[in-house]
């Protein structure tokens, strides 16, 4: 064995008698276990390593249809008490699930091998990173581990004999009989559990092979035991990405942010400026751990080491530094495959003539299917970004001086607007929600909520988390950060965006750091603080100065509408909802309801 950690040793060989598999290896996150692994997976008919002069380095993998994607009503949060788990996640009382998982995991290794994975989410040894251990029977688990989480010995170091880590393990779920041949891409798909066992700290996962559902240090263990573990030790886990940005004179901030999924997080985490001198760089562009420095600000790591990012819609026009972080040593998955062996997927750039698709036909361009899956991934070496911020890997991490929320909003919700303080920010964080397009969904309007863009990464109670926010705000000594309201995705009456987003984003961005730097006024409204007529810059993008005004109006009869939502939704919580958050709906209707008497 690779350790002298007890508790490590014992659970090793407690889920090997459990799981029977028939070898185990110790991950050293070496390339030549990199190798090794891909070799398992290429003769196995799992992957298919890609052309070495387009693309080193790298492979591509499909799973199967039935496994595409994490499965939210698959996800369990098994506290001791229901209300724990809240109203919005999925509940199974833990010991009834433990008799039922150790039933399941049974001799469900049989014939395959179980990689021990030893994984620190952060730079190893930093105050804020967290080590976890992952047991899973898939090598194209271990490969992309090798990516998003720093992997090997050096973590057991840092472990000894008596530190404490996240035990997760993973199968998927297809144990084979004597000399039986593996599936490429072996799954249960009828029988998939995402198990999270919050007040031990525990991750159970059975039956699928993909991404969040295998992956463990990400949602299952970087938010959703993260998530109960900041709120036990006063700090904070979040679905945030993390940027740099600096000014033309060279100072610099730092800028969190949440984002439902669609609204383009990763393009913003690296997103290059279209305002002459700006610069923006990427600490990191799906997780931000943040916990108080002795200063009293917050300083956030990014618990991962690389990127899981959704490949259509990605290309050099939309995410260059994506493209660019992912032309060699990468995993694609669920993409197509080109005639000179590298990979393709919608709009990464002309479409060739022939592909073969994600589920394996031919494909042509007038194909009326898409050539790969919507929800296909890149897995890319952070350390290969070309604008990864020097400070990426700081184990300190980085004082936060701004936290953006946004959502999907054709309405009512403008470019930009500040809260007013760090409760009111709290609260419109609370509210972001994407509203549903006709086409898509069903009923313009209809939001989807995604509070903080945590729906489904929260480990507990919804509403307790709100409390657990506000509760930060309350902290002695400390110095918030400013919170943001956004919204790249504002409609006009035709029907069109009239934000351009992407690169032009750069200029709210400038807004924000010009008042975290208390160089930019702002105009109080009832809504929070927005930006002077000046305050952000629309010079040289091609738009109505109708539509600008609309992107700039405060729609007080909208957000009095807004608000009857909002009070429903509330209620669904009872009384774990925080008063405070009473507070602030009654406090925004009052000034809602002024500003209204004010204009008549
Ligand atoms: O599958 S992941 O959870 O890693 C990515 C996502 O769905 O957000
Ligand atoms: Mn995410």
């Amino acid at each position: 064995m690779a350790t002298n950690n007890k508790k490590l040793q014992a659970w090793v060989d407690e889920k090997a008698a459990l799981c029977q598999p028939d070898n185990i290896v110790w991950c050293d996150g070496s390339d030549k276990e990199w190798d090794d692994m891909w070799d398992i997976m290429v003769k196995g008919g799992t992957a298919r390593k890609l052309n070495e002069e387009k693309r080193p380095n790298s492979y591509h993998v499909n799973s199967i249809p039935a496994d595409v994607a994490r499965v939210e009503d698959r996800t369990y949060i098994c506290s001791a008490e229901e209300k724990d788990a809240g109203p919005t996640n999925n509940w199974f009382e833990p010991s009834e699930m433990r008799v039922k998982m150790d039933g399941m995991f049974k001799g469900c290794m049989k014939g395959r091998t179980m990689y021990v994975i030893p994984f620190s989410m952060g730079p190893i040894g930093s105050d804020i990173a967290q080590i976890g251990v992952e047991l899973s029977d898939s090598p194209y688990v271990v490969t992309n581990m090798h990516i998003m989480a720093r992997v090997g010995n050096a973590v057991l170091d840092v472990l000894g004999e008596d530190g404490d880590f996240v035990p997760c393990l993973h199968s998927v779920g297809v144990p084979l009989a004597d000399g039986e041949k593996s599936e490429p891409w072996p799954c249960n798909p009828d029988n998939r559990y995402i198990v999270h066992y919050p007040e031990t700290r525990e991750i159970w996962s059975f039956g699928s092979g993909y991404g969040g559902n295998a992956l463990l240090g990400k949602k299952c263990f970087a938010l959703r035991i993260a998530s109960t573990m900041g709120r036990d030790e006063g700090w904070m886990a979040e679905h945030m990405l993390i940027l740099k940005l600096t000014n033309p004179e060279g100072d610099v901030k730092f800028v969190a942010g949440a984002f439902p999924s669609a609204c383009g997080k990763t393009n913003l985490a690296m997103l290059t400026p279209t305002i002459p001198g700006w610069k923006v760089e990427t600490i990191g562009d799906d997780i931000a751990w943040m916990k108080f420095g002795e200063d009293g600000q917050l300083y956030a790591i990014n618990p991962e080491a690389g990127f899981f990012g959704v490949a259509p819609g990605t290309g050099m026009d939309t995410n260059a530094n994506a493209m660019l972080s992912m032309e060699s040593n990468a995993i694609f998955t669920n993409v197509a495959e080109t005639d000179d062996g590298d990979v393709w997927w919608e709009e990464m750039g002309e479409a060739p003539a022939h592909l073969i698709d994600w589920k394996g036909n031919d494909w042509t361009p007038e194909s009326d299917t898409p050539s790969s899956h919507p929800n296909a991934r890149f897995t890319a070496r952070a350390s290969q970004c070309p604008v990864m911020a020097s400070e990426w890997e700081d184990p300190k991490g980085v004082p936060i001086s701004a936290i953006l929320f946004g959502g999907r909003r054709a309405s009512v919700v403008p470019l930009a607007t500040e809260a007013l303080d760090w409760n009111h920010g709290t609260f419109l964080g609370t509210i972001i929600a994407s509203e549903m397009t006709a086409a898509a969904f069903g009923a313009i309007g209809q939001l989807r909520r995604d509070p903080m863009a945590m729906l489904p990464f929260c480990g507990y109670n919804m509403a307790d988390y709100w409390g657990h926010w506000l509760k930060m705000g309350q902290t002695k000594g400390a110095k918030m950060p400013n919170v943001y309201y956004v919204n790249w995705f504002r409609k006009n009456e035709a029907g069109k965006f009239m934000w351009p987003g992407f690169g032009e984003n750069s200029r709210v961005l400038k807004w924000v750091f010009e008042r975290c730097a208390g160089t930019a006024d702002a105009i109080e409204t009832a809504i929070g603080n927005m930006p002077t007529l000046d305050g952000i810059d629309f010079s040289g993008l091609d738009m109505s100065d109708e539509d600008i005004a609309n992107l700039m109006r405060v729609d007080t009869e909208g957000w009095l509408s807004e608000l009857d939502g909002i009070e429903e939704y509330y209620a669904t919580f009872g009384d774990h909802l925080p008063a405070e958050l009473t507070k602030q709906v009654q406090d925004l209707r009052k000034r809602l309801e002024s500003s209204q008497k004010a204009v008549a």
